[in-house]
């Protein structure tokens, strides 16, 4: 069987379909770089010393894991230098990245969620990168990037993508042009790729949320799940399946793979009021990825690559996956 890198992915996208310039194609490059070297990291558990926890927090106010510090400076390292830049912005650091002086600055910006899914990280559980690219606003060159040079709607997302570190560790990306997943061959170091066309099916008997948190829901999702769990005597006339891994990365590429409706709202709790989940690290780049694939990805009532950003932390309510689904939990929240 002929084998296709993510490079020779890459280079067709640019030279074939104008998809990418160089520059992103260089940029998504050093991205999957900074992955592989992160899915080392994780492979290698306690024998490389990077389970557990540190001391510090992060800008949420969440304890940081060894590994959660470990990938971000791999991510900011790998990215640094390539001259593809302006600047970065990650769920673990308080405000933007600049790119160094001494580095050449190029016209993008990278957002990323360096290790998503971190109470997995010391049970040998699915974990994952997420990013997403912007381009800086045209009237940011020649000055310094600010914070607000970030705050665009993700429908402005010129690529998206994950790596889950699972069973194996696959690289799952959009440019724009459908949705692609590589696999890491481990022992020639390359992603490969594997899935040529992910298509989330319109249908689904599968849902996925944290149903601790019931209690706190809002009348539309508490609604949703009341009639799924009704099962084929109910208003959906289906029996459904639930699946929750804790992980959105291992969450979401399940419903990339076989369909299905994550959902993780805003709920009555004060730290849930705006949702728990982050609109440029997690949301943006999930929904783009989702809605490259034929799914739908709403915070409720509202498309989420529609919402413009208010700040770079902002938590936002999820409910991504099968079209179908998704837009009768919209209807629920529309009709309440
Ligand atoms: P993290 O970025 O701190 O790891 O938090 C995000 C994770 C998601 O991956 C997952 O969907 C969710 O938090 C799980 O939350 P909970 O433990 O409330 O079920
Ligand atoms: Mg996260």
């Amino acid at each position: 069987m002929k084998r296709k890198t993510l490079t020779q992915y890459l280079v067709e996208q640019q030279r074939l379909k104008g998809a990418v310039s160089a520059e992103v194609r260089l940029l998504i490059e050093t991205v999957a770089r900074a992955c592989k070297a992160i899915s080392h990291a994780v492979g290698k558990g306690a024998l490389g010393g990077v389970l557990g926890s540190l001391e510090s927090e992060n800008v949420q106010g969440e304890v940081q894991k060894k590994l959660d510090v470990m990938s971000n400076e791999i991510l900011l390292e790998a990215n640094e230098w390539g001259g593809h830049l302006a600047a970065m912005a990650s769920e673990e650091m308080e405000t933007i990245h600049r790119i160094p002086h001494r580095y050449p600055k190029g016209e993008y910006l990278l957002l990323f969620d360096p290790l998503d899914g971190s109470s997995n990280i010391d049970v040998n559980v699915s974990i994952g990168t997420i990013f997403s690219v912007l381009q800086a606003p045209a009237d940011a060159a020649g000055r310094d990037i600010e914070e607000k040079d970030f705050l665009q709607p993700g429908s402005r997302q010129v690529a998206a993508g994950y790596a889950v570190y699972g069973p194996q560790s696959m690289l799952v990306l959009t440019v724009g042009t459908g949705v692609v997943g590589f696999t890491l061959d481990r022992e020639m170091g390359s992603w490969v790729l594997t899935s040529e066309n992910m298509q989330i099916p319109e249908e689904t008997a599968e849902f996925a949320i944290n149903m601790s948190n019931m209690r706190h829901w809002e009348s539309p999702v508490k609604r949703y799940i009341d009639d799924c769990l009704a099962g084929k005597t109910g208003p959906l006339a289906k029996d459904y399946n639930m699946r929750w891994i804790a992980s959105m990365v291992a969450d979401v590429h399940r419903i990339m793979t076989r369909g299905g409706i994550f959902m993780y709202p805003r709920d009555a709790r004060a730290s849930g009021k705006k949702g728990k989940l982050r609109l440029m690290y997690e949301a943006n780049p999930m929904s783009f990825l989702v809605e490259q694939a034929g799914g739908a990805a709403i915070d409720g009532d509202k498309r989420i690559l529609d919402v413009t950003p208010d700040g770079l932390h902002q938590r936002i309510g999820v409910i991504l996956g099968s079209k179908n689904e998704v837009e009768r939990v919209q209807r629920y929240h529309l009709e309440d």
